[in-house]
């Protein structure tokens, strides 16, 4: 059941930015699901994307005064800016209680809601406990013991309820089901720089099998994986295309959940004639084949967690892939069309000194043998829950402690406390973006000088004096000056 586009909104969605630079824009899936899922119960949800949409649309929401506004928060830029607009909303209007939800409200529930300018916390996936909460805020009689997932103030206290258990992802409907939806991604998404293309993002599983060290994944889910069904997802991708969707993101945490999948999902991409990108496991590369298939698929760029080019790290990450299984996967890409993505973690908890001249020397090797291939070289950021972050506080490591501190907690910017040569593991991430990945997001024009400073710092294997990123400082900070929500 859906209500009219006039009905007043009873629920607003938010997703704030999640960085401060211009850049293309993904589909903003979280709420998209929950409000999809909400609506289907006739519920009136409007929602705000603040990377597309002006301060006014969120004023003219904010003037319904709906029964409850959530915002959707990972750890990092979007915190700062999950602030400002929770603050904004209480200046206008302090009586609309304000929910928090995503992985970072997750990881710290008790924490983000000790803050006066938000109600409730939910912890994991936020479909039907939203939906509880928003029966409960319509209810007289309110009651909200009963809502797994809930972190909600009672008295000044904060008040802890049981953990929800993990959804059927079968049950859930398409987050592009609601006509709202539909309208919104096809004037926003549709329109952006790319034509739309891998701007629309779809998820077929939920969690992830695996066991790193390092991830946020596995303490969420409990090493539990939940797929949709192949009927519900082709169908979900059809309707997609008959919007004029030509591209998919796959926000899965990765696509290769197992070879039988592969090999149906693939599949189901060649029929549908749609270009994909996506996460995947080395495992899942073993010969010529499967990249055939893949290409098959019209796949177009894979993203693989490398991590470690060292067995022995490897092996303390858990990542559960060796050197011979990742030289294997980089030497069957760099002779595919797909263009893959390779990430590698530096400044571990058993890194004091940060060798980065021998990962510097790999990727030179990758990259000559396939210059298309991209490069993320990531300073690790240590998530609560994780097996990872209990060594790094054996090592000193400490987190913020207030939530306005998590803005800037983020890869690139924090560091481990452990780590020796701070400047140089944090400068070589700027660096291999703007040398591997900006031709992809950034203007070369603009950026043409950054990119130029890059390459001669990676060819000299210098980052001490770090202009670049004391200018991404200073820009972003400058940027906070002109915030038109303050
Ligand atoms: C796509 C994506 C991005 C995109 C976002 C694209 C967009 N929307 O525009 C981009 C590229 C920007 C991005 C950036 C980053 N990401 Co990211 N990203 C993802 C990814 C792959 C999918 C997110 C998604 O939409 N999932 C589908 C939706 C339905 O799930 P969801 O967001 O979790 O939402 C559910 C619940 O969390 C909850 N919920 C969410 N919002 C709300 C709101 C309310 C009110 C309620 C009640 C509930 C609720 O209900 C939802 C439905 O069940 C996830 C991994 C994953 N598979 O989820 C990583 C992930 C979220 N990212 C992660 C990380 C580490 C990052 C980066 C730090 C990466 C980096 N190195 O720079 C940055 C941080 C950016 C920042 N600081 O703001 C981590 C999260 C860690 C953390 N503690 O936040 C994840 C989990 C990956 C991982 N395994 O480590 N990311
Ligand atoms: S890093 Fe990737 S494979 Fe490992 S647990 Fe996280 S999501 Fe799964």
């Amino acid at each position: 059941m859906q209500m009219p586009d006039t009905a007043k909104t009873e629920i607003l969605l938010i997703y704030p930015k999640t960085n401060p630079y211009p850049h293309t824009v993904s589909t903003p899936l979280s709420i998209f699901a929950l409000g999809s899922y909400l609506e289907r119960d006739g519920i009136v949800v409007n929602y705000f994307d603040e990377r597309l949409q002006p301060l006014s649309s969120l004023k003219t929401f904010i003037e319904e005064k709906p029964i409850l506004i959530g915002i959707s928060c990972m750890t990092g830029y979007q915190i700062q800016r999950a602030i400002s607009i929770s603050k904004y909303i209480k200046r206008n209007d302090r009586k609309i209680p304000i929910c928090w939800g995503g992985t970072h409200p997750s990881m710290l529930p008790g924490q983000t809601l000790e803050s006066e300018y938000i109600d409730y916390a939910i912890k994991g996936e936020g479909e039907e406990s939203l939906y509880e909460l928003y029966k409960a805020l319509s209810e007289k009689d309110r009651s909200f013991h009963s809502i797994k997932g809930l972190y909600w103030k009672n008295e000044g206290k904060i008040i802890e309820n049981p953990i929800r258990p993990f959804l059927d992802v079968n049950k859930l409907p398409s987050p592009y089901e609601s006509n709202k939806v539909k309208d919104l991604s096809k004037k926003f998404f549709l329109s952006t720089h790319n034509k739309g293309r891998f701007t629309f993002g779809y998820e077929i599983s939920r969690g992830c099998h695996n066991n790193c060290a390092f991830c946020y994944e596995p303490q969420a889910f409990k090493n539990t994986l939940r797929q949709r069904k192949k009927e519900l997802y082709k169908n979900d991708l059809l309707v997609l295309k008959s919007l004029g969707v030509n591209g998919i993101f796959f926000y899965d945490n990765h696509i290769s959940i197992s070879n039988e999948f592969l090999c149906e999902f693939c599949e189901v991409m060649k029929e549908l004639d749609m270009e994909w990108t996506g996460g995947f496991r080395v495992n899942y590369l073993r010969d010529r084949n499967d990249i055939e298939m893949l290409e098959q698929s019209k796949c177009r760029n894979l993203f693989f967690g490398i991590e470690s080019i060292e067995n022995d790290i490897l092996k303390l990450l858990k990542k559960g892939q060796n050197r011979r299984l990742i030289d294997n996967a980089i030497d069957l890409m760099s002779k595919s069309t797909i263009r893959p993505t390779y990430s590698f973690l530096t400044a571990l908890p058993f890194e004091k000194d940060v060798d980065l001249n021998k990962l510097m020397d790999f990727v030179d090797d990758v990259i000559k043998a396939n210059p298309k291939a991209e490069i993320a070289i990531q300073p690790y950021t240590p998530l609560p829950g994780t097996v990872l972050f209990e060594k790094s506080l054996k090592l000193g490591f400490r987190l913020p402690e207030k939530l306005e501190d998590y803005w800037e907690y983020t890869t690139g910017e924090t560091i481990g406390s452990w780590v020796k040569n701070k400047e140089a593991a944090l400068n070589v991430f700027l660096v291999s973006f703007l040398l591997f990945r900006a031709r992809y997001f950034l203007n070369k024009i603009v950026f043409f000088p950054l990119i130029k400073l890059a390459e001669l710092r990676w060819k000299n294997r210098y980052f001490k004096i770090p202009v670049e990123r004391l200018l991404y400082k200073f820009l972003k900070k400058t940027y906070l000056c002109f915030d038109k929500l303050k």
